[in-house]
C-alpha cells in the first residue's frame, strides 16, 4: 500500500519507489510505499479541462515508441510530430512503429522521418494471419530493440498496440478491440497503464486511450539541444531566435543537403510543439 501522505496520483508506472515494512510479499504481511524517487523523465496525459492538473502517465522510460497505423486509421504527421517533441524534450529515445502494413505501404509517411534517423519498424499481423498462420508471429527486429529497455507506447485507440504487444509477448495479455466499421475508430478497451515483462528482459508499458501526451510542460530549448550537432551554429543566431525568422543562421545551410533536411525536421517538431 502507499502512504497516505503521498496522496492520490503519485506513483505511476515506471517509477522507482522506497518501501518500509515487510517487503517479503508473504501473506498477510504489508510493505508500504514512502517515497517516490526523483523521475529522470516523464509522460503526462494531456487533459482537455483548462486548469486541471498534470496527470502522470510514466516515468523513468527509455524509449517512447510512437504506434501510427498505415492505414485505418489514417497516420498523421502532426500526431509523430508532437510525440517526437515530447520524446526529444524527455531525453527519451523514439522509436516509429507503423502496424497494419498489410493494408498499405508506409514508406512515404516514414520518408519524413529518414533525415532524423527515427528508428522505424514496419508490423503486420492481420486478425487472417493471426489466427490461421502456423508460423511465429513475433516482430523479431522490434523485439530486440526493445530487449532490455523500459519503453512506453503511445498510440491512438485502434492502431494495434495491444495487438503489437501480444505478439511481443507471444501471449494474449492484453484485450484487442475491433474496428468499428462504420467510424474506422477502434474502442477503449485498456483502462489503465500496464508494464509487462518482455521476453529475454526489458519492459514494455502498454497505455489505456492516451491521445497524444501533454505538450503544456515542453521547453524549446530541450528539444533543440537532443540536436546537439546544430548547437555551433544556433550560437550564430539572433537572441531569442525562432529559428523559424529570416535571420536565423540554420537558414545558412544548403538546401537539400542532409543537415537541412535535420533542420527541417527540427522546425517541423518546434512547430508541433506549439501547436
Ligand atoms: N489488418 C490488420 N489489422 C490489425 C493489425 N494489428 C491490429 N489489427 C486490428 O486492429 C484492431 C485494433 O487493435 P488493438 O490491438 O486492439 O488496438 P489498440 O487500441 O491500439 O490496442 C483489431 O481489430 C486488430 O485485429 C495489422 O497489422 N493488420
Ligand atoms: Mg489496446
Ligand atoms: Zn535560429
Amino acid at each position: 500500500m502507499k502512504a497516505r501522505e503521498l496522496g492520490k496520483n503519485s506513483v505511476v508506472v515506471g517509477d522507482l519507489v522506497r518501501l518500509d515494512g515487510d517487503i517479503s510479499g508473504a501473506e498477510g504481511t504489508l510493505a508500504r510505499i514512502v517515497e517516490v524517487l526523483p523521475r529522470s523523465n516523464s509522460l503526462s496525459r494531456t487533459v482537455d479541462d483548462i486548469g486541471a492538473q498534470e496527470k502522470f502517465v510514466a516515468a523513468n522510460v527509455d524509449q517512447l515508441v510512437i504506434v501510427v497505423a498505415a492505414a485505418n486509421p489514417e497516420p498523421r504527421h502532426g500526431f509523430v510530430d508532437r510525440c517526437l517533441a515530447v520524446a526529444f524534450d524527455q531525453g527519451i529515445k523514439p522509436i516509429l512503429v507503423i502496424t497494419k502494413s498489410d493494408l498499405a505501404n508506409p514508406d512515404d509517411f516514414l520518408e519524413a522521418y529518414k533525415a532524423l534517423e527515427i528508428e522505424s519498424f514496419k508490423s503486420s499481423l492481420p486478425r487472417e494471419v493471426r489466427e490461421n498462420s502456423q508460423s511465429n508471429l513475433l516482430p523479431v527486429n522490434l523485439l530486440s530493440a526493445l530487449q532490455g529497455k523500459k519503453s512506453v507506447l503511445i498510440g491512438h485507440s485502434g492502431v494495434g498496440k495491444s495487438t503489437l504487444v501480444n505478439a511481443l509477448l507471444q501471449n494474449n495479455a492484453r484485450e484487442t478491440g475491433d474496428v468499428n466499421l462504420a467510424t474506422g475508430r477502434g474502442r477503449h478497451t485498456s483502462s489503465s497503464a500496464h508494464a509487462l515483462e518482455l521476453p529475454g528482459g526489458g519492459w514494455i508499458i502498454d497505455t489505456p486511450g492516451v491521445r497524444s501526451f501533454g505538450l503544456e510542460h515542453i521547453d524549446r530549448s530541450r528539444i533543440i539541444s537532443s540536436f546537439g550537432e546544430l548547437a555551433e551554429l544556433i550560437e550564430r543566431c539572433p537572441k531569442n531566435c525562432s529559428h523559424n525568422e529570416s535571420e536565423c543562421a540554420l537558414n545558412s545551410v544548403p538546401e537539400g543537403s542532409p543537415v537541412a533536411l535535420r533542420i527541417n525536421g527540427l522546425r517541423r517538431i518546434l512547430a508541433a510543439a506549439s501547436d
